[in-house]
């Protein structure tokens, strides 16, 4: 169904059918607005941003290009098409139709559910919200602002679920996600990873990389969910996460490509060299990944998990690409060997019901999904001849969820005294020293087709626009 741009929140759900529910959601778009203006971009609401916007939801016709002021941007509601005949893909209730409601019995699951994903939306356009003020270009600034009004869009998503399928508890739930907020000491958002300030661009990319790709597997493990409306939203929500993965890889491939031109140039790699004519280290680089990798391997949630058995049992959450990667949607009797800390020092193997690790199934994935990127910067040092490799650390490191929490290993996942650990971590982590030496890079540049010392320009613009576009105009 395409969407109906007509109203006064863009749907493909026939909004106006149900005057109750779109009176609700009516009432609900103000205070949205009114969070936008506080929390979203800080500084940008006359600008004029090049943007994209969903006009239907099939793989053509999704993306419109134009000028838009952000606050004008059409946020709606939009689920990919039905799949006729749709049946469950997984669990007890294997083969059994798909559910357009919710069922009672699963109703306190979805919710919890629900609002987690709804939550980490308007979460990280807060953790963004001043980056703006810094962009290393107006390309990246316009692709800041893209990634900013989708994740806007996605809390949207989730709030006409709540408010069409949880009534009252659904509004109430719908007002929370605007309460809460990134790094409130009173009111924080409900995943760790999303309390983390991204105050320089070189954490939004690897927030972007990292995070976002979190985002992907978890969108993808909903989308097969047997509630279809949760489904269909969410996969039309992972045609717009591409893109801001796409921003994370390519933005810490052009750091990448940057700092090893100026170490051409200067015949060295060392570090204070290379800060001394404003460029990453690869060091550095590798703390920053190591920063933002560990912490979003914690989004996971724990390795042993009667939640996660539960959802998967119940149909609500699916491993990602169930349907075409995997033989047996049921698990009732399969297993799953896990390294866990024996609590002496040492490592022992744990077998558990594979229901119960499913959500250690989805960060193997997630892992293996991470390393792409890592290959590919990886190809370009060596193409410029160094031995450096940038590298992912162990899931073991500094995890704080699960059975490897507060258990200090090294990057390899080796067990260490704590007192290793402590005084090793600065040769892991970014310091205060690298923390203020990034933020000094961080200089607004906003001539049309110029780029900030530190960051390499991309290969092309953005739908077939060159570099030189004005792509935000700051009026
Ligand atoms: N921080 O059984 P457990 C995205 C809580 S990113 C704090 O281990 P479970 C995006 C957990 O909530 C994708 N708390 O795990 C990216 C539970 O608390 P309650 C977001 C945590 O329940 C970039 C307790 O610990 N979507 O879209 O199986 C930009 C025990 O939980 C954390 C989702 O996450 C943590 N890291 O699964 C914008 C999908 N981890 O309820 C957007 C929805 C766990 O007992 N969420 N806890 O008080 C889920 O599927 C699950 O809630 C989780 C955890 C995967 C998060």
């Amino acid at each position: 169904m395409s969407i109906d741009y007509s109203q006064k929140i863009p749907n493909n759900v026939n909004l106006s059918n149900d005057r109750t529910l779109q009176r609700a959601l009516e009432h609900w778009q103000p205070h949205f607005l009114d969070w936008w203006r506080e929390m979203g971009p800080h500084d940008f609401a006359s600008a004029d941003v090049y943007l994209r916007t969903a006009t239907g939801v099939d793989a053509q016709g999704w993306a419109s290009y134009g000028t838009v002021k952000m606050p004008d941007y059409r946020w709606g509601i939009f689920l990919a098409d039905a799949i006729p005949e749709r049946k469950i893909g997984f669990g007890d209730s294997f083969g059994e139709p798909v559910w357009q409601q919710v069922p009672g019995e699963f109703r306190s699951q979805f919710r919890r559910l629900i609002v987690t994903q709804g939550d980490t939306e308007p979460a990280s356009v807060e953790q963004q919200h001043l980056l703006g003020h810094t962009c290393p270009s107006l390309y990246d600034l316009r692709n800041l602002f893209q990634v900013n009004v989708e994740e806007g869009r996605h809390l949207w998503a989730m709030v006409y679920l709540l408010h069409a399928h949880f009534g009252r508890d659904g509004r109430e739930e719908a007002e929370e996600l605007l309460a809460r907020h990134s790094g409130d000491a009173d009111k924080p958002r409900i995943l760790g990873t999303f309390n983390e300030p991204i105050s320089d661009w070189l954490s939004f990319f690897c927030f972007t990389y990292f995070t976002d790709r979190d985002g992907k597997f978890q969108l993808k493990s909903l989308a097969e969910s047997s509630f279809d409306p949760l489904a269909r939203t969410c996969r039309f929500m992972l045609t717009e996460e591409a893109h801001h993965m796409f921003v994370g890889e390519t933005g810490i491939g052009r750091v990448v490509r940057r700092t090893l031109e100026v170490m051409k140039e200067l015949g060295t790699d060392v570090a204070q060299a290379l800060r001394g004519q404003g460029v990453i280290d690869l060091p550095l680089l590798q703390r920053y990944l190591n920063f933002w990798f560990s912490s979003s391997l914690d989004l996971f949630g724990s390795e042993v998990s009667s939640n996660a058995a539960g959802s998967f049992a119940n149909g609500i959450k699916g491993r990602p690409d169930e349907t075409t990667q995997y033989q047996d949607h049921v698990c009732t009797d399969a297993t799953y060997e896990l390294p866990t800390p024996d609590g002496k020092g040492g490592v022992q193997t744990e077998k558990v019901s594979l229901r119960n690790a499913m959500n250690e199934v989805l960060r193997v994935a997630y892992v293996r999904d991470s390393e792409i990127g890592l290959k590919r910067w990886n190809m370009q040092i060596q193409k410029a001849g160094h031995d450096f490799r940038l590298k992912l650390p162990s899931t073991r490191f500094r995890r704080s969820i699960g059975a490897w929490a507060n258990v200090p290993t090294d990057l390899e996942g080796r067990i260490i005294a704590r007192e290793e650990y402590q005084r090793r971590l600065p040769e892991w982590l970014p310091t205060p020293a690298d923390r203020t030496y990034v933020q000094s890079l961080m200089q607004r540049v906003s001539t049309p087709g110029k780029m900030a010392g530190w960051i390499a320009p991309p290969d092309r613009g953005i739908n077939n626009l060159g570099l030189d576009y004005e792509y935000v105009r700051l009026n």
